[in-house]
């Protein structure tokens, strides 16, 4: 048993047995109570999963195992190359086994995920079989079916397994998982835009840093992005659509193949992952209708009432629980001041998107109906990935998705050590809620 898997193992058994006794014992004590509205808007604020890897709080945004955005960045293990930023390596640990790792542990991730990262020639072949045409979530999506061929929990289970291995195979799928990854967003990228020309991964590099070395940027300021990108989408606790998708299909002992590729087809929607394409395509639509150069204030208050008078979404703004700006936005803010804005130079497009965040909020509470008038992690993302010259921006919800799997499949592990069940929710037609509220009214 590899060490990681052995510290889980010694975390989450006794766990389960401690829940197993919480349920016996507190299982018919209430947790809250839930509206008409709340039943009919998405089923906001009911509190109906439990998620270890990672807690949202409206004003503070997101800790992972308590630990803040800032708190991470400081605190997790760097690259010993003269990193500044986290290897995703170690919010993967931190998510799995609630504790923060030492250099050590990140490197043994590291390893083991490199001893795990071949893909398949037939994953290739698969995407390679698809329209150039096709978009990067899709082609996405099905390179991750292609291979559900490897998945080694389907296979213990058609030969029979006891429910007490469940997680154990589950643990090796998810591992195989994100080590695998990174290969296949690369290749995509390269198939999509650099003519088919595909690299290599470089051994001597991290998770993250293949990344980039495998799309084609050696820079040292991309390595450093795409380890602070990895790091900070990789989970928002478990209600989000991408980490509940993978939860509920995974509630059908679907393996971590099928349930994480239908999680991806949740990311590819344009009110979750993929607003991260729309925003880029947003500003550079305003951009056009101006003629270029750079937008002041007015104009772009202007056109962000355009867009609502037009009935569309403000890409980038919003959520369904934060209430404030989002960390994972201050966050890549950090980062262009930090790195990019310095020494008197500047980078048209991130200080679009600091604009964007002085006009917009005020616009959009006006309206009287958006609950949440500030940025997401969306509303930066591309403006950092555009600086370096990843300018091909239908493929930034995959980049997305590979960072998601860290905190996805690491919950999907703690699902089968607890023994969670099969996910089924009670439903209600309107017919019956009209009753219910004529009953009320009676009494
Ligand atoms: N622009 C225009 N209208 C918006 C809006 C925005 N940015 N955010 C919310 N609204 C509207 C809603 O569409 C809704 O309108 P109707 O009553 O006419 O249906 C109303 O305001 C109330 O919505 P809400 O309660 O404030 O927001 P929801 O919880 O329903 O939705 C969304 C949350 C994130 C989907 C929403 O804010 C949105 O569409 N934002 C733009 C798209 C976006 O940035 N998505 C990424 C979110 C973060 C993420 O998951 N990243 O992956």
């Amino acid at each position: 048993m590899d060490t990681l898997k052995e510290k889980f193992s010694e975390k989450a058994l006794p766990m389960a047995v401690e829940v197993k006794n919480l349920i016996k014992e507190h299982g018919d004590k209430k947790l809250g109570e839930y509206t008409i509205a709340q039943v009919y808007q998405g089923m906001k604020s009911i509190t109906g999963l439990v998620t270890e890897t990672s807690k949202l709080d409206p004003e503070e945004g997101i800790r992972f195992r308590g630990y803040t955005i800032p708190e991470l960045r400081e605190k997790l293990p760097k690259s010993v190359n003269g990193g500044t930023e986290p290897l995703p390596e170690g919010i993967f640990y931190l998510m799995l086994v609630g504790e923060l790792p030492t250099l050590e542990d990140v490197t043994n991730v590291a390893n083991n995920w490199a001893r795990r990262s071949i893909v398949p020639k037939h994953v290739f072949d698969t995407i390679d079989a698809l329209p150039l045409s096709t978009h990067p979530m899709t082609m996405f999506s099905i390179g991750i079916m292609a291979m559900q061929t490897e998945s080694v929990f389907a296979a213990a289970y058609k030969k029979g397994i006891s429910k007490k291995e469940y997680w154990d195979y589950t643990y090796e799928d998810c591992m195989n998982l994100i080590a695998r990854l990174p290969r296949v967003a690369a290749y995509i990228y390269r198939k999509k835009y650099k003519n088919d020309v595909h690299i290599e991964p470089d051994p001597k590099l991290d998770w993250a840093a293949n990344i980039a070395h495998m799309m084609g940027y050696e820079d040292f300021n991309v390595q450093r992005l795409m380890r602070m990108y990895m790091t900070i989408h990789a989970d928002h606790e478990g209600g989000n659509v991408s980490a509940h998708t993978t939860h509920l299909v995974g509630s059908a002992l679907s393996d971590p193949y099928l349930s994480f590729a239908a999680s991806m087809n949740g990311l590819a929607g344009p009110l979750h992952g993929l607003a991260n394409q729309e925003v880029i395509a947003w500003i550079m639509h305003m951009r056009e209708q101006l003629g270029g150069g750079l937008p002041t204030e007015q104009q772009i208050g202007d056109f962000i009432k355009k867009t609502l008078e037009d009935g569309k979404v403000v890409p980038g703004y919003g959520h369904a629980v934060l209430r404030k700006t989002d960390p994972r936005f201050s966050a890549q803010q950090d980062f262009y001041h930090r790195y990019i804005a310095i020494d008197g130079k500047k980078d048209d497009l991130c200080e679009i998107v600091q604009t964007i965040y002085k006009v917009a909020p005020p616009i959009l509470l006006n309206t009287g109906k958006i609950k949440n008038p500030w940025p997401n992690v969306d509303a930066h993302s591309g403006a950092l990935l555009m600086h370096f010259g990843i300018t091909e921006f239908d493929f930034y919800t995959v980049l997305f998705g590979v960072s998601r799997a860290l905190g996805v499949l690491a919950s999907l592990v703690w699902d089968r050590a607890l023994g969670h069940p099969i996910e089924r929710p009670g439903s209600i037609t309107t017919e019956g809620i009209k009753k219910k509220i004529a009953a009320m009214a009676v009494k």
